[in-house]
């Protein structure tokens, strides 16, 4: 993610340069930055975030790294971009909420990138204008190809479906207050990780959200939205706008991405360069460390219903 968003500040973003690269690897970090030219390897992270030719700073280390790093650039008063989650649990995402507020103003943008997808941003137009009455269910399906050797069950809730936590509340308008975490029996294609999950949201004005993740599905990127409002539904996510092919002996089909730095590449484009506009304004916009720890409360009550079967509420 890190290298992917280097060469998007360095080579597709308006009004940003990218002046340095920080990795615990270092020959990670020379492998990103010598391509781009003119970018420094700083490898540790506090002195790239206190470097005074750094204005701002986007954090896409693992999120174990995040509480640590984010509290560095609010102590340096540098504008954040930091990539989801916020952090891992609500007690820390909480710590960089005080730490925020105790700096006097916003800082920190929080890297929910599908609040800047055009598909998104078009149905959360759509369901603002009226014209479909209120949102009565949202149904979700969150797939990808295969998951990393690392990746554990929790981090399904943790790492995944947290896209589904903060795009809600931002279609909704409202909070999650209960969550319930329903594992089928598991697929066959990885062993010990209960995949895939289906994820159940109540909202606050009584709503329903489910959601589908499967990090094993094995045939690519997949993630769809369907709205279902009292006048009307509203679907995003079809493989529509994609290349459709015809194949000798009567074959079709079209294209599914491979994986979310395809799927989402807009998005991405569209969230950095409206975080950078918004640094040279002197102005924070988008996800904010509330929304962060929001999504990461429910992620811990998400863990809890996984972990017991039963649904749990969510305390802010
Ligand atoms: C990854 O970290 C992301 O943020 C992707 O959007 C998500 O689909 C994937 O499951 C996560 O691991």
């Amino acid at each position: 993610m890190g290298a992917d968003h280097a060469v998007r500040v360095a080579r597709r973003t308006a009004g940003a340069e990218l002046v340095a690269v920080s990795d615990t690897d270092p020959g990670r970090a020379e492998a990103v930055a010598n391509p781009l030219g003119g970018v420094r390897v700083i490898p540790d992270a506090a002195e790239l975030i206190a470097d005074p030719k750094v204005d701002a700073v986007l954090i896409a280390s693992s999120a174990v790294a995040h509480e640590e790093q984010v509290l560095a650039c609010i102590e340096q008063a540098k504008y954040t971009l930091c990539e989801k989650p916020l952090t891992l649990d609500r007690a820390s995402a909480l710590r960089v909420v005080d730490a925020e507020a105790a700096f006097g103003r916003r800082l920190i943008q929080v890297g929910f990138m599908r609040r800047f997808d055009p598909e998104y941003v078009r149905m959360k137009t759509l369901l603002d204008s009226g014209r479909f009455g209120r949102l009565l269910m949202m149904h979700n399906v969150h797939r990808n190809k295969q998951s990393p050797e690392w990746f554990q069950t929790e981090y399904i809730v943790r790492d995944s479906l947290v896209h589904e936590v903060d795009i809600a509340r931002f279609l909704f308008g409202e909070e999650i207050v209960e969550i319930n975490v329903l594992t089928p029996t598991p697929t066959s294609a990885v062993t010990g990780l209960l995949d895939p999950q289906l994820a159940i949201f109540r909202m606050s004005g009584g709503a329903i959200v489910n959601t589908e993740v499967f990090v094993n599905a094995q045939v690519g990127y997949e993630v769809r939205c369907e709205a279902v409002a009292e006048r009307g539904t509203i679907t995003i996510g079809q493989p529509s706008g994609g290349v459709y092919t015809t194949g000798v002996g009567g074959t079709w089909g079209g294209e599914i991405p491979d994986d979310y730095l395809v799927r989402f590449q807009h998005a991405y484009d569209h969230e950095v360069q409206a975080w950078v506009d918004a640094c040279r304004d002197d102005e924070v916009i988008g996800p904010s460390t509330w929304d962060g720890y929001a999504a990461t409360a429910v992620c811990e009550a998400g863990m809890e219903s996984l972990r017991t079967g039963r649904p749990v509420r969510v305390m802010l």
